[in-house]
């Protein structure tokens, strides 16, 4: 009777140290989840890392100016980097960055099959991106309105943080290197 008893304590103990290290493994999660958290300040700050911005401001003022600005989304939608912006790299990127309404056949306008730097623009300009994200009404985008106006896109039910899924594919197939 009593060995019974002392080896069932034993198996509480067990359970118990057993429980007590899952829920420290369960805290632990939880940190790094909230070390990871992918909001704007992160996008900010990774996007920074990216050093594309720099690339973009042609001129080198550090600011966008409203043909830099479109330029920069010419490269950057090239998401299979082959130097063309041609219909899959624009479907992928219409749909990531909400384009509504938007047809490939009218931005197309020589039927080729690509897209030129003047075709991009006539498109691109009849959504009117540039003003929407200069929050600051200065007529030029920095970097973190640029930033911020990616991020607000991409967070379409507006809570401010991305799925860690989506933000992985999303920079990289934008931003990535
Ligand atoms: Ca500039
Ligand atoms: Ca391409
Ligand atoms: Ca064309
Ligand atoms: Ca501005």
């Amino acid at each position: 009777m009593k060995t019974t008893e002392m080896s069932v304590w034993r198996r509480i103990g067990t359970a118990l140290c057993l429980f007590l290290m899952f829920g420290l493994i369960a805290c632990d999660n939880e940190d790094d989840n909230d070390a990871e958290l992918f909001d704007g300040d992160r996008f900010y700050t990774d996007f920074s890392a990216a050093n594309l911005y720099g690339d973009w401001d042609a001129d080198d003022d550090d600011f966008l100016d409203e043909d830099e600005f479109t330029m920069s989304f010419y490269e950057s939608w090239d998401v299979d980097n082959d130097g063309m912006l041609e219909e899959t790299d624009w479907d992928m990127a219409v749909a990531d960055f909400g384009l509504v309404g938007a047809d490939w056949d009218a931005w197309d306008v020589d039927a080729d099959g690509m897209l030129d730097e003047d075709e991009f623009r006539t498109g691109f300009l009849t959504y009117d991106y540039y003003d929407t994200w200069d929050a600051d009404n200065d007529g030029l985008i920095m970097d973190r309105e640029y930033a911020d106006g990616v991020f607000g896109i991409w967070d379409d039910d507006n809570d401010g943080v991305l799925e860690a899924a989506d933000y992985d594919i999303w920079f990289n197939r934008y931003y990535g290197v």
